[in-house]
């Protein structure tokens, strides 16, 4: 594969080319990962950046069709936009959402628009990573908004969120006055609240929802990347395409200041930061399942279930003899 020809496409914005390159992000072939990591250090340079939206909420909350909507005003707008798909569940169902590129027909027929759907891998880390990459490929493409879609299955939603520079968190309109069962961790990290379905008969119910979590939203900690009057909580409705241009001028505000205020690039900053500590992480770890460790850690676990040796002393043995120089105590 001519990885410069590749990147030049890239930059010249082929689709093809882009969708070629995740593909390659995303194999688990040797030789593949090598051609994903020069092609991603070739495009490194570029310089372009775009926006990083995260979108998570519960199935059947309205994701799909926001993402049509807000995808099509925004294309309206003339920018350039791409769609991720997190879906940890996808590995079960066999493959991808891209059933739900029915609900995103229009969006997929746009040609400022790139739809993504998730890849059947089992693994959070080796998901993290691909959509990591995968976001850098669409900016290097000179995509301006990036959404990254997920479930709010496990840890994905936390994931998408350390990826991206606003979280948004779709809601429905709550029967009652009970307020859905969000993991508190969840609420902490979203940006905008958007309860969908403001339409209709569930208006109203909408329009309570959005109070109820507005003031949630108000009992959390202060945090330090937020202006007056954020985290909020605002009423949409993908359906009707009510509410969209309010949400999207929300989110420029929130960022334009967060720029202003260096927290944008600071964000940024930590994450790149979080990521190679995971990268790091699942490094060791990935050499740890590999020979020669492996073979070397179960011929010691042997002498230490024979009482032989101590389970510090055997580890140390392991960390000294094959991460020599970077345990402190090397030759
Ligand atoms: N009334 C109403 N229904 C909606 C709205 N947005 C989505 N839906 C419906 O909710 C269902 C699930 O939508 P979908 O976009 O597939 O949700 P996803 O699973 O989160 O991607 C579909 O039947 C949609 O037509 C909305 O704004 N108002
Ligand atoms: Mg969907």
């Amino acid at each position: 594969m001519d990885i410069e020809d590749l990147a030049a496409r890239i930059e010249a914005g082929e689709r093809r080319a882009l969708a070629r390159a995740i593909t390659l992000v995303e194999s688990g072939r040797a030789d593949h990962r090598a051609q994903a990591t020069a092609l991603l250090d070739r495009l490194r340079g570029g310089g372009r950046q775009g926006l990083r939206i995260g979108l998570s909420g519960t199935p059947g909350v309205g994701k799909s069709t926001f993402i049509e909507a807000f995808g099509m005003m925004l294309t309206g707008q003339g920018l350039k936009v791409a769609v991720l798909a997190v879906d940890p569940s996808s590995a079960r169902s066999g493959g991808s959402i891209l059933g739900d590129k029915t609900r995103m027909e229009r969006l997929s027929r746009d040609r400022r628009a790139f739809i993504r759907p998730s890849p059947a891998q089992s693994q959070l880390g080796g998901v993290a990573r691909r959509t990591r990459e995968a976001i850098g490929l669409c900016e290097a493409a000179g995509f301006d908004v990036i959404l990254i879609e997920t479930v709010g299955v496990g840890q994905s939603e936390t994931m998408v969120a350390d990826m991206s520079d606003l979280f948004l968190l779709l809601l429905a309109p709550a029967g009652g006055d009970e307020l859905q069962g969000v993991k508190r961790g969840i609420m902490e990290s979203a940006d905008i609240i958007l309860v969908n379905k403001a339409d209709g008969e569930l208006k109203g119910a909408a329009t309570r929802t959005c109070a109820d979590y507005a003031g949630a939203l108000r009992l959390l900690r202060k945090r330090p990347q937020d202006p007056e009057g954020f985290p909020k909580a605002l009423t949409v409705s993908a359906l009707e395409e009510a509410g969209l241009a309010k949400a999207w001028e929300e989110m420029q505000a929130l960022v334009g200041w967060r720029r202003g205020a260096g927290q944008f690039a600071a964000r940024r900053a930590e994450q790149a930061r979080h990521w190679f500590e995971a990268e790091v992480r699942e490094g060791l770890l990935a050499r740890l399942r590999k020979e020669p460790v492996r073979g070397a850690m179960s011929a010691l676990a042997s002498r230490v279930e024979e009482g032989q040796l101590s389970p510090a002393r055997a580890a140390e043995e392991i960390l000294d003899t094959y991460l020599r120089g970077y345990a402190g105590k090397g030759p």
